[in-house]
């Protein structure tokens, strides 16, 4: 878990070299949270 660098993996075009990111991995009880806690947004 944590939060990694990550980069696009193609030379697509022009701004290529600014196709980064951060990707955040966390444990599947935290992602359950998460998507209980969406879920309930949608529902209201
Ligand atoms: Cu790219």
């Amino acid at each position: 878990m944590g939060h990694f660098d990550i980069a696009c993996s193609q030379l697509c075009g022009l701004g290529h070299f600014r196709m980064k990111g951060v990707i955040t991995v966390e444990s599947e009880a935290d992602y359950r949270r998460f998507l209980a806690a969406e879920a309930a947004l949608l529902v209201r």
